[in-house]
């Protein structure tokens, strides 16, 4: 094995302890949101490692050779964690958890819900730094979190597979089409919202009826 090579892997099991922390520590908060709130804003939620390949086809993309400094410089989602909740407050609710963070720190935010990219992608996105705690002292690994709705997610992910990977070959008719539908599904969250907040506002009303 070359020494790069083995730098590499050295890295990457770096990452996987970073994973392993960053995954605790969301399943510590959101247990403890449930515990305050009564309701867990999660849907469901993903974490995963970039996977060699992937790395090196990133790192390709910006211009950059395939080393262990390279990544560590150039690509901060080796580690990628996926937050689905159920509606837009709760995407903000679960960002100021983060914000409160003792163990993370965050480094990076990227708010493509208010400002989205021009694909018509939205999230948003933490670029946090997770500690990991080695025999040689703490490290600082840098790990991507993203944040969004179910209808958000449910775009996002039939655009990775429709044009997200293929962005040369994509044809325009596609690219505006697959940006009008993420106009629709931005309306369709916000919706659901409203929808959502008047059902809570009828509870509410309901519950002082009650009482009287
Ligand atoms: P994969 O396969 O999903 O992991 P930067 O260096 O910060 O300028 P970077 O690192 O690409 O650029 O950051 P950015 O733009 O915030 O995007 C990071 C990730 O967001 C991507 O990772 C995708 O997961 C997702 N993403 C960004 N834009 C789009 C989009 O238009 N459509 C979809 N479906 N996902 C998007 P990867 O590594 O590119 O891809």
């Amino acid at each position: 094995m070359s020494n790069q090579e083995n730098q590499i892997n050295i890295l990457l099991m770096k990452y996987r302890f970073a994973m392993q922390m960053l995954e605790t520590e969301i399943a510590i908060f959101m247990q403890e949101f449930q515990m305050k709130h009564g309701y867990n804003p999660v849907e469901h939620n993903k974490v995963r490692m970039k996977s060699k390949r992937s790395i090196l086809e990133k790192l390709e993309r910006k211009g950059y050779d395939y080393t262990a400094s390279n990544i560590l410089k150039y690509i901060d989602d080796v580690v990628g964690v996926r937050i689905v909740c159920s509606f837009l407050t709760d995407v903000y609710d679960i960002v100021n958890i983060f914000r409160y963070s003792q163990n993370l720190i965050i480094k990076e935010e990227k708010d493509y819900i208010k400002y989205p990219k021009e694909t018509g992608y939205s999230s948003y996105h933490l670029i946090v730094l997770v500690p990991i705690d080695l025999q040689t002292g703490i490290e600082y690994m840098d790990c991507e979190i993203q944040i969004r709705t179910i209808a958000m997610d449910f775009w996002a992910s039939l655009d990775h597979k429709i044009a997200y990977k293929f962005k040369e070959m994509i044809p325009d008719e596609v690219k505006k089409e697959m940006y009008e539908y993420s106009m629709i599904m931005k309306q369709l969250d916000k919706k659901m919202l409203t929808l959502n907040e008047t059902v809570h506002k009828y509870k509410g009303q309901n519950k002082k009826e009650f009482s009287i």
